[in-house]
């Protein structure tokens, strides 16, 4: 388990050594020696880590140090690192060859998974990334309704494909980049943006533009702003709530409804937060969970929609590594853990005893934060006010969260190195490592307190 740094006798530079070197061997060949910009640390004023390895909940750097890890590869390790079902099912794929492009049974085995799981996906095609999925679900929108404009949400992130590199959260949003150079204002032109949780922008946005837009892409709870849940139906039922609202104005103005559950799909429920909440898109892309830690990505919906898909329909759509046998393996394994009795009640239990335990340990050193949770996915704000949208998450202290995640990495505890990232708690995550994660918050939150 991971040693407590605070007792630890080397400085932290002795700690890190062998991560500094091969660090600056890997600024030397890749941009920011890393292959995705947030993995680079620079929200955080350090240098990263290097991993060696993972097991369960926790990673080792190539320095020996061991880290309760909660970014989980943002997201796709549910069941935790190196879970022996999943390697021995990718291994056995393996020795049966990596990759045909041709039909196997595994595509139809884990198509069926997630038709069965998932509310709105009749039909569904594997893809190798999230913005992969997106970008072909767009495409999709795009033909089958003849429309060109699309509309998102500031600060949601939908992968970096041209038409959603706008005002977009995640990696974009901290390296604050949110609009990418290199996307022609041709393309984002037709890219319509709205705040998250506000459903008169919606009614506002589709009133402007009369049979124009195609559909509005959502992340049913935004987790690339930090994390942030859809706001709930109002007690007198004035309101129905952000997702019912967006599907009632949908339907009523004929956009299209598209929930990117890249990562809450099967992450908050076996269905994903369409299940959770009771709200039905057109389309969904999924992610992350389903690849089980392989690249492996989806998007799906109406058998109406999906069957305009090439090669049943002219919508042109194609990947020489999609539906691969090895990541096909690895989700199937991962989802059959899933569909187990008590999985999602127990990544409640933890994860409830962790927000509960943060949430207490901030107060205690008077750091004002803005806790939020669903399910096994945590936001943690340096914030004295509630952060609903992203606008407000641009308000947060992100020297103090710098603070807070610089203290727990030399305690042994790994988050997102960003603000605008969420918490992942796996099945992985006992009581010792709560347990061992608040210790160390209480010394990080200090920390974060004394930065003024
Ligand atoms: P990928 O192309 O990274 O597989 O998926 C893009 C994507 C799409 N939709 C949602 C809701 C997502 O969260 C993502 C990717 N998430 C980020 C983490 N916030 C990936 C981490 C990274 O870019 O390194």
């Amino acid at each position: 388990m991971p040693t407590d740094a605070a007792t630890t006798s080397s400085t932290t530079t002795d700690r890190y050594a062998q991560s500094a070197a091969a660090f600056a061997k890997a600024r030397v060949l890749m941009p920011g020696g890393v292959s995705s910009p947030v993995r680079a640390y620079q929200a955080v004023g350090r240098e990263p880590v290097t991993v060696r390895c993972g097991k369960g909940a926790v990673v080792t750097d190539i320095d020996g140090n061991e880290y309760i890890d909660y970014v989980m590869s943002y997201g796709p390790l549910i069941l935790g690192h190196a879970e022996e079902t999943v390697v021995a099912a990718i291994v056995k794929a393996a020795g049966r060859g990596a990759s045909f492009g041709m039909p196997t049974e595994a595509e139809t085995q884990l198509a069926q998974v997630v038709v069965d799981a998932v509310p709105s996906v009749e039909v569904v095609r594997f893809v190798n990334s999230g913005t992969e999925a997106v970008m072909s679900a767009i495409r999709l929108a795009r033909g089958a309704t003849g429309k060109p404009k699309i509309v998102k949400c500031t600060g949601c992130y939908h992968g970096h494909s041209d038409s959603l590199l706008v005002q977009a959260g995640s990696g974009a949003m901290t390296l604050g980049v949110p609009s990418s150079p290199g996307v022609p204002e041709s393309i984002t032109s037709n890219t319509l943006l709205i705040p998250y949780n506000d459903l008169d922008a919606v009614r506002e946005t589709f009133k402007g533009n009369p049979d124009q837009i195609a559909c509005l892409v959502v992340e049913p709870i935004a987790g690339n702003m930090g994390c942030i849940p859809p706001a709930p139906p109002a007690p007198d039922g004035s309101n129905p709530g952000y997702l019912q609202g967006l599907r009632d104005i949908c339907d009523e103005f004929g956009v299209l409804l598209m929930f990117d559950e890249v990562m809450t799909g099967f992450r908050v429920a076996l269905g994903g937060a369409q299940a959770l909440y009771g709200v039905t898109p057109d389309l969904t892309c999924l992610g992350k969970i389903i690849g089980g830690g392989l690249p492996c990505a989806a998007y799906g919906g109406r058998e109406d929609l999906m069957r305009q898909m090439a090669p049943d329909g002219p919508i042109y759509q194609a990947g020489t590594l999609s539906g691969n046998p090895l990541a096909m393996a690895a989700g199937l394994a991962t989802l059959d853990a899933l569909q187990e009795e008590g999985v999602y009640e127990q990544l409640e239990a933890t994860s409830a005893k962790l927000g509960a335990g943060l949430r207490d340990s901030a107060k205690s050193a008077n750091v004002p934060v803005y806790l939020t949770r669903v399910g096994s996915m945590l936001g943690l704000f340096f914030s004295d006010t509630p952060i609903t949208n992203y606008e407000q998450a641009l308000t947060c202290r992100t020297d103090r969260f710098a603070a807070f995640f610089n203290s727990m990495l030399d305690n042994g505890i790994i988050l997102a190195p960003a603000q605008y990232e969420a918490w992942f708690v796996s099945m992985a995550h006992g009581e010792d490592c709560v347990q061992k994660t608040l210790k160390a918050a209480e010394i990080a939150f200090a920390t974060a307190a004394a930065v003024d």
